[in-house]
């Protein structure tokens, strides 16, 4: 797996369309409105976009219910429109990378349709239905205890059918059936069809839970996903993802990015090991860090010790990672695990550079790039991610908590809505992102943290970004290079080189809010400093150094 690849020297950059540029003023992002802002991921020096789902769908999980693969939702502009950013983008040597949902599929889709109201015809045994059972009351019982990643129970009852149907998501997301090939080939003719208009890969989601345990066992109730030992990394997983390896991928230089929740590090290795179906896996772990006793819906303390043993061990453990700390389901990074208030700046440029010179692939959520930060949400009400409104109803149903006030602060803390308000390109109303209404309100300090005040500014987040990619562009070792954790136990510093042949990178981050001085053997005195988030830092490192909070360093040395 040394072997080099266009994947593994780009800087990919994740678009989430329904937030990122409106161009018609419905409030709703679109592709014309991606394409009017590509000057702005030039100039950040990204060679490749990852799209969120623009397929048809009711957006009842923005997208992640399809109910046509093969067609462009209306909101998000027509298949000429998405022509037209294919071109544009390469035009710009900038790759596209699909998201593609395996997994389920909207209950609008055609198939479940019919799957629902002709049990015999073709499309019956495309989802997983099953009988189920009543109760000593003569209620309907479901046919196992698994849960929805969403809340409650991952069974809908049907009465068209008058059968359950399973959802590992929400209601209107049915899980297809894999082990039907009908729905195998239906899934990677869909793939090749993309494939065939020029895309560069795909990002494949919830892929490792296609495959659902023979018999549908009940699930141990303590897990904190009921059921999840049954359906991640199931039974025939490898042999679904190797034909999809076989049917899609094969002979091709497009790349396969699997989404993996609840992936360990042994299974990460299977995927994507020399014969292993994928190229990149995505893992949870160091975004579970905060969470509370609670789980998920819970905030938890954690240090950065724990962070770095966790970076670490998927560094050490895995060749190639992918390396991000937001997406579209995840809070804002800089609220998250660095200070959104007084070292903004500091912070969100020491994440920075740890996405982007830790060995593997970097990717830069839409908006990490000018550090924006988390939102609040005052009601329920105010809440649009399905997640959210989901468990947090059931959370108070249930009596875990009281009501909404007593669970706000993990909302405010957690909801997907924080990385789903509109991308902040400037101060005029609705942070530019829309001249209509936003299907979601923009984070109120657009004012002072937005694209436009980025590029004024010195220093900026925004600079910090396009001065470190250039840098890894430019330096062979922060690719390919070996990769070495200095002082793992130190409590404020996150030291580690990363090595190829004589040229070694050492970098020094001090991941705190207090002053800290460092001795660090590791660094010679002949090493010049590359980057650094200060200004006035001295080119050549003296014997100690005396570092500010969050202030980090790129040393070059022979
Ligand atoms: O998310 C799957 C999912 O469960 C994880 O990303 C989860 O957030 C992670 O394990 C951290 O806890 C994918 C999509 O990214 C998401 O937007 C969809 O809602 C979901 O699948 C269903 O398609």
């Amino acid at each position: 797996m040394r072997e080099r690849t266009w994947w593994k020297e780009a800087v990919v950059y994740q678009i989430y369309p329904k937030s990122f540029s409106d161009s018609d003023g419905d409030g709703f992002g679109d592709l014309p409105g991606v394409i009017e802002r590509l000057d702005h991921l030039e100039r950040l020096g990204v060679d490749c976009v990852w799209l969120n789902p623009v397929y048809e769908s009711p957006q009842r999980d923005n997208g992640y219910d399809v109910s046509d693969y093969r067609a462009v939702h209306p909101a998000f502009g027509t298949m000429d429109d998405w022509d037209r950013l294919l071109e544009e983008l390469h035009e710009r040597d900038i790759r596209l990378v699909m998201d593609m949902v395996p997994n389920h599929t909207s209950s609008d889709h055609e198939w479940f349709q019919r799957s629902r109201s002709e049990p015999d015809g073709e499309y019956g045994d495309y989802y997983i239905w099953r009988e189920g059972s009543t109760d000593a009351n003569g209620d309907p019982v479901p046919p196992n205890n698994w849960e929805s990643f969403f809340g409650g129970s991952a069974w809908e009852y049907d009465e068209e059918r008058e059968a359950w149907y399973l959802h590992l998501y929400d209601v209107s997301q049915p899980d297809l059936n894999w082990r039907n090939p009908a729905v195998r080939e239906a899934m990677t003719d869909t793939m090749n069809w993309w494939l065939d208009r020029g895309i560069d890969g795909f990002r494949l989601d919830v892929v490792n839970l296609l495959s659902k345990a023979e018999g549908l066992p009940d699930g141990d109730p303590s897990n904190d996903w009921v059921g999840s030992e049954h359906f991640v990394d199931g039974p025939r997983i490898h042999e679904y993802l190797g034909e999809i390896r076989e049917n899609v991928f094969a002979g091709t230089d497009a790349v396969a990015i699997g989404e993996m929740p609840n992936l360990d590090l042994d299974h990460a290795r299977q995927y994507t090991g020399p014969d292993g179906p994928l190229d990149l896996v995505f893992h949870f772990e160091h975004v579970g860090l905060d969470f509370g006793e609670r789980g998920r819906w819970d905030v938890g303390e954690w240090d950065l010790r724990d962070l770095k043993q966790t970076l670490h061990r998927w560094q050490d453990g895995l060749d190639w990672n992918s390396l991000f700390f937001e997406n579209h389901d995840q809070p804002r990074s800089v609220s998250r695990f660095g200070d959104d208030e007084r070292y903004r700046y500091e912070s969100a440029t020491a994440l920075a550079t740890i996405l982007l010179t830790l060995r593997g692939t970097p990717f830069v959520y839409q908006g990490q790039e000018i550090g924006m930060t988390n939102g609040t949400f005052e009601s329920l009400e105010d809440v649009s991610d399905v997640d959210t409104v989901r468990n947090v109803r059931e959370l108070i149903a249930e009596g875990v908590v009281r009501d909404y006030e007593s669970i706000r602060h993990v909302v405010d803390h957690r909801t997907r809505d924080n990385a789903r308000t509109p991308m902040q390109w400037d101060d005029t109303a609705h942070a530019g992102f829309t001249d209509g209404e936003p299907w979601i309100p923009v984070n109120e300090n657009y004012p002072e943290i937005n694209v436009a005040r980025e590029r004024e500014r010195t220093p900026s987040v925004l600079s910090y970004y396009e001065s470190l990619i250039d840098l890894r562009d430019r330096t062979e070792a922060l690719v390919y290079g070996d990769y070495e954790l200095h002082r793992p136990d130190d409590e404020q510093l996150f030291v580690y080189t990363r090595t190829l042949g004589d040229e070694r990178i050492v970098v020094v981050i001090n991941f705190s809010e207090r002053d800290a001085t460092a001795d660090l053997d590791v660094l010679e005195p002949d090493a010049s400093l590359r980057l650094g988030n200060y200004d006035e830092t001295a080119a050549d490192p003296p014997a100690t150094l005396a570092l500010r909070p969050y202030e980090t360093r790129l040393y070059e040395q022979s």
